[in-house]
């Protein structure tokens, strides 16, 4: 009787739940560019936000344990007052794709942006989209940014964009790694101090204006851009790692072998260097301590922003998200860069820390950047939007062991997916070639287990949770890879990103 009463209750609470929902979405047809605005909650019953994105930062994070030689003490002391997210993954394994992921709330699958162009607003299908920074602006927040939050663009989509402060860097008069493919790929100790690089001046404007008032909530939005190469830091970073000293990634020969051909050659870049190249020049340890040094260097650049928000008036009502853009190949499987559908490309930083936060927790459900939309919408009591394919991590974020059925998907190119779940990555291209992975045993992804018959029940559970919309490339598709002989435009430095 009384488990009668409970499913009741349960029943009547969720059909509530339904009409909510249905009424929130209701709701947000007035979110219509061209409809009446709502009115503006209360400043103080909301958040502020700071949100920081590092770009092609992988897991060589202290909090998340991807190298053994990570110098990251401020992104893990953060750690230690947030929630860690351990198995988030983004949409697409380059920037523009996955940066219009997470900001429009969709799966590069349903736009067609699967590659470095078209840019948010020269495309069809998402030149028109509300982005998160415009739906906070659209309900009563202050937006500001500075440096990479999108791909190239900022003007137009923040009330006040500082620009980009010099973007990738400057570059030292001749390749210090020597000329091996697209320019942007060097790595070394470059400039001579840290004033001369644009992710300091990112960190100084960001904490700025973090020691300004403000009459509503604000949405500031802190874009670095290392450890994107050139992996060309100052000197003093370079002395946390000592050449002698510094651990090439795990790694196995055989790796490839058991790969499909369709996934060799989706991973293949025109831009990166040749992993043959780096062993034969005696440069894969001196590139990976590049990207220690640049990791511990944009590690100092957040610590200043995390440390200004701290001792602002705004440090008690004010929730801070982390993310990096996609993961990065050092050497693993034989590829340097990003652009495969493997956990190195994949695996990305999602960390989470609301006001009343005061420890740290990590959470190892398999979640998507495309979530951040929706759970900034929770958070912030924002209306929802139309159309958002991700889920509100609210629920982990209250308490990291959860119920979460979905897995975390990744997609590069049409009709090839990557689907992640707790313990297994599959991987399916558009060619019908598969790879499992099991990452209880195998956590580098050596093993391809996909043929063999004792998976197949496996491989059929994660087939089902593939897009069903797979949209052809968009127009204007910018392949920029790939292929050998293909008409990859290393010219341009947005090749190389
Ligand atoms: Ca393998």
């Amino acid at each position: 009787m009384r488990m009668a009463m409970l499913m009741w209750l349960i029943t009547g609470l969720a059909s509530i739940g339904d009409v909510s929902v249905r009424a929130r979405c209701a709701a947000d047809d007035t979110d219509a560019p061209s409809a009446a605005r709502p009115e503006p909650q209360r400043p103080e019953s909301r958040p502020n936000v700071l949100m920081i994105a590092v770009d092609d930062l992988n897991d060589w994070v202290g909090c998340l344990g991807g190298h053994p030689q990570s110098v990251t003490p401020n992104l893990d002391a953060f750690a230690q007052r947030s929630v860690v997210f351990t198995n988030a993954h983004c949409q697409a394994p380059i920037c523009n794709p996955s940066r219009i992921s997470l900001l429009t709330g969709t799966r590069p699958s349903t736009t067609g942006v699967y590659y470095l162009g078209p840019l948010l607003r020269q495309c069809d299908s998402t030149k028109d989209a509300v982005t998160l920074p415009q739906h906070f602006a659209r309900h009563g927040y202050h937006t500001m940014a500075a440096g990479k939050i999108f791909h190239v663009e900022g003007k137009g989509e923040f009330d006040l964009y500082a620009g980009n402060m010099g973007g990738m860097g400057p570059r030292p008069p001749k390749p210090i790694s020597g000329g091996h493919s697209h320019p942007l790929w060097d790595w070394g100790a470059f400039p001579d101090g840290d004033e001369l690089m644009p992710d300091t001046k990112i960190a100084a404007w960001a904490s700025e204006q973090l020691a300004k008032s403000y009459d509503q909530p604000f949405f500031l939005a802190c874009g670095f851009y290392r450890p994107h190469v050139p992996m060309t830091v100052p000197h003093k970073w370079f002395d946390l790692h000592p050449l002698d000293q510094v651990q090439l990634p795990a790694y196995t020969e055989t790796d490839l072998d058991d790969v499909p051909a369709y996934g060799q050659d989706l991973s293949y870049s025109a831009v990166a260097p040749r992993h043959s190249w780096i062993v034969e020049h005696d440069e894969w340890r001196h590139a990976v301590q590049s990207y220690l040094a640049s990791v511990s260097f944009v590690d100092a650049q957040v610590g200043k922003v995390l440390d200004a928000l701290r001792t602002s008036a705004h440090a008690d009502n004010t929730m801070v998200v982390i993310w990096s853009d996609h993961g990065l190949h050092l050497g693993t499987k034989q590829r340097w860069g990003k652009r495969s559908l493997w956990e190195d490309s994949t695996r990305v930083v999602l960390m989470m820390h609301r006001p009343e936060d005061t420890v740290g927790t990590k959470c190892n459900r398999p979640v998507e950047l495309l979530d951040l939309f929706p759970t900034f919408n929770d958070l912030c009591q924002l209306p929802p939007v139309t159309g958002l394919e991700g889920r509100s991590l609210t629920p982990l974020l209250d308490d990291a062991n959860a119920a979460w059925p979905w897995p975390a998907i990744t997609s590069f190119g049409q009709q090839n997916h990557a689907v992640r779940t707790q313990n297994w990555r599959y991987i399916r291209y558009v060619d019908g070639s598969e790879e499992l992975y099991d990452h209880r045993v195998d956590p580098h992804e050596w093993t391809n287990l996909a043929a063999r018959p004792e998976y197949r029940g496996v491989v059929r559970e994660h087939r089902r949770w593939l897009p069903q919309v797979n949209q052809p490339m968009a127009p204007g598709s910018v392949h920029a890879d790939a292929r050998p002989g293909s008409a990859a435009d290393i010219d341009s430095d947005d090749a190389a990103q």
